[in-house]
């Protein structure tokens, strides 16, 4: 009797771990399938707005490598692809991995309310990095870094005035072709109120058509080569970002009209990067006001002090410049980081 139970029980103990494997392989429920998180690095979620432009890829560049595990973090980078919907479904996802930070590079200033304050109430704090946010509450996020895209548009203005009165042509009619980056973004809403402030204050000045080339070369390129078809003379265009300015210059280039320092066509572009600084420093670009993207440090150090207990300022703006040809130089243009 003893001897038949006891096999009974060995053959019910053979049957459950055939049906435990069985339930692993089937189901993925085993001990050794859960993923291994390492406590002590801290989890960020990103999620980036696209790859656009030169200025975006440097941004990506310098916040991949700050927020590196050799540096304590552990990063989940998603690329939304310049769309609004893929942040919403990337911070969705950020909530359900329980990050402990998310950091977001929004496209657009508004619609983030709902998202956002299912951020709060997961307890997840909200760090804003480049383009700035428009919400209801701002405890929604806990701290901004990025440019001032007024005083951007407003130094390329200060310098547009200075350039014409130094041609004598303060007082003559001015023709603007504007190239607007995307719409409703921060550094768009910016420039594009520097130039309409100026506008409203100088008499001579008309933007003669406004594009949205939605900051990327491809778009500009498209747009320009159409509006310089129609034959319409311009003196100036104020291009959202240097990568739009790249689109235009090729569609100057097929145009037969010259541009730059000693051309037709004052180009005033947006970001400083390496290869707009080259073509300012030949004279096709006259000036180059910088947007800088190495956003990664500041955001590492800004997640280092909540860690430890501090409250970093509500919002922080980094210092910029602008260059024309006659500042630039070979060298100066490859000590830049991009
Ligand atoms: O100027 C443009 C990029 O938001 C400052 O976005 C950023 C802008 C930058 O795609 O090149």
């Amino acid at each position: 009797m003893r001897k038949a139970a006891g096999k009974r029980f060995r053959l019910l103990c053979c049957l459950c771990s055939v049906l435990i494997l069985v339930c692993q392989a089937l189901y993925g429920c085993g001990e050794k399938d859960v993923p291994v998180r390492d406590e002590k690095l801290i989890r960020v979620g990103f999620s980036q707005v696209g790859s656009e432009s030169d200025w975006r890829m440097a941004n990506t560049a310098s916040m991949i490598s700050a927020l590196s595990e050799s540096s304590g973090f552990e990063l989940i980078f998603d690329n939304a692809k310049q769309r609004q919907e893929n942040q919403f479904l990337a911070i969705r996802n950020f909530i359900q991995q329980d990050v402990d930070y998310i950091v977001l590079a929004p496209i657009a200033e508004s619609g983030w309310d709902d998202v956002l304050q299912e951020a709060k109430n997961a307890g997840i704090p909200v760090i804003i990095v480049d383009r700035q946010i428009d919400v209801g509450d701002e405890s929604l996020y806990t701290s901004w870094v990025g440019s001032n895209f007024l005083a951007e548009g407003e130094r390329a203005i200060r310098w547009l005035e200075g350039a014409i009165q130094q041609q004598g042509r303060l007082n003559q009619p001015l023709r603007i072709l504007h190239i607007q980056g995307t719409d409703g973004a921060t550094a768009q809403i910016q420039r594009t109120k520097a130039l309409n402030d100026a506008v409203r204050t100088h008499p001579g000045w008309t933007v003669v058509s406004r594009l949205k080339g939605e900051y990327t070369e491809a778009k500009a390129y498209e747009l320009v080569r159409d509006f310089l078809s129609s034959g319409e003379p311009i003196d100036v265009i104020y291009s959202e970002n240097d990568n739009m300015s790249f689109g235009a210059i090729r569609a100057l280039d097929e145009a037969g009209i010259s541009y730059g320092r000693d051309g037709d066509v004052m180009i005033i572009s947006f970001d400083a990067v390496r290869d707009a600084l080259k073509l300012c420093l030949e004279g096709k670009i006259n000036i180059c006001v910088e947007c800088n993207p190495l956003h990664g440090p500041r955001v590492a150090s800004l997640i280092t002090q909540l860690e430890s207990g501090e409250t970093p300022p509500k919002l922080t703006y980094v210092d910029e410049t602008f260059f024309s040809s006659g500042v630039l130089s070979e060298e100066l243009i490859e000590e830049r980081e991009y």
